[in-house]
């Protein structure tokens, strides 16, 4: 039961088109955490903010985000702290499912700002071809340059789940304005240690997979140049992630421990080439 006082989560409301996000830094770039529920966005999240604050980046939560009356998104900022440093999954009790993240140098210029909306906005396996909630369409049309991160996971759900998963990330890249950037991530490599050569993701391995899996999902970004394409048949980055492992405990949460760097640090590295890519064509 909610404590008294307490507004009902917004993320849950029948009507998702009520939705209300303010975006008040209107120029710095927003990376869109874009997966369904559970795919491991928040987890992704704090990982990232881990390694970002252990190399003396300032990562906090924008508190005007969601309006300002709104008691359960103060919460969710209130305790991101509290879950980043924990060794508890935060994503298990759902207390970040929807927040900006301002990230900033160790000087406070700030590089990007990253956006968690609940994954069911996204895809909903249940109505996969619900349409994407009014809120996403004007974060698609701000002024913000963006980062689409198309979260996917190899062998996700069955393969109907994954085609129609395609389709919704092919709908949501025929409305990116053409000067926003693309990259995508496959998350939870852990699960698949057949996939690793001496203790490293084969990277290509799980590319080919993820190809395979979900269909035209990287089409639009097709190597068009017939030297190149030689090397790289896309013209988007692909990146392999884990946030660590997980374990149940016996009160039915989770407790993890997280990975090596390498995964925050390439995730990081494919982040700031993008953004770079941003800059250079402002
Ligand atoms: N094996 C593995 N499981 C993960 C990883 N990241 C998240 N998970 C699992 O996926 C669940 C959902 O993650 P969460 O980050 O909350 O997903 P979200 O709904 O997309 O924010 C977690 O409770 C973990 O059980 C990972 O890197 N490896
Ligand atoms: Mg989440």
């Amino acid at each position: 039961m909610l404590p008294e006082k307490m507004e009902p989560d917004l993320t849950r409301i029948p009507d998702v088109n009520r939705i209300i996000v303010n975006l008040n830094d209107k120029t710095t770039p927003i990376v869109v955490l874009f997966g369904p529920q559970s795919c491991g966005k928040t987890m992704m999240t704090i990982r990232l903010t881990r390694w970002l604050r252990a190399h003396y980046y300032h990562v906090e939560p924008d508190r005007n985000f969601r309006p300002s009356n709104s008691e359960f998104y103060k919460k969710m900022c209130d305790s991101f702290d509290e879950n980043v440093n924990s060794d508890y999954a935060a994503g298990h009790i759902h207390l970040c499912n929807f927040m900006l993240i301002k990230v900033s140098d160790k000087y406070g210029e700030p590089i990007c700002q990253i956006l968690e909306a609940p994954g069911d906005h996204y895809f909903d396996d249940k109505y996969p071809n619900m349409e994407f909630p009014l809120y996403i369409y004007k974060i698609c049309t701000t002024y913000n340059p963006k980062i689409w991160m198309f979260i996917v996971e190899r062998n996700w759900k069955d393969a109907k789940d994954r085609l129609n998963y395609a389709n919704k990330i092919i709908k949501m890249q025929s409305l990116i304005k053409p000067s926003d950037r693309v990259m995508f991530t496959c998350h939870k490599v852990d699960l698949h240690p057949g996939l690793f050569v001496a203790g490293q993701p084969n990277v290509p391995q799980f590319f080919k997979d993820i190809e395979n899996q979900y269909p035209g999902i990287f089409s639009k970004y097709e190597n068009k140049n017939p030297i190149s394409r030689l090397w790289r048949k896309y013209n988007c980055d692909f990146v392999v992630f884990s946030a660590g492992s997980f374990n149940a405990t016996y009160e039915g949460g989770q407790c993890y421990v997280s990975t090596c760097d390498t995964y925050p640090l390439t995730l990081w590295k494919s982040i700031t080439k993008n953004l770079q890519k941003i800059n250079k064509n402002k």
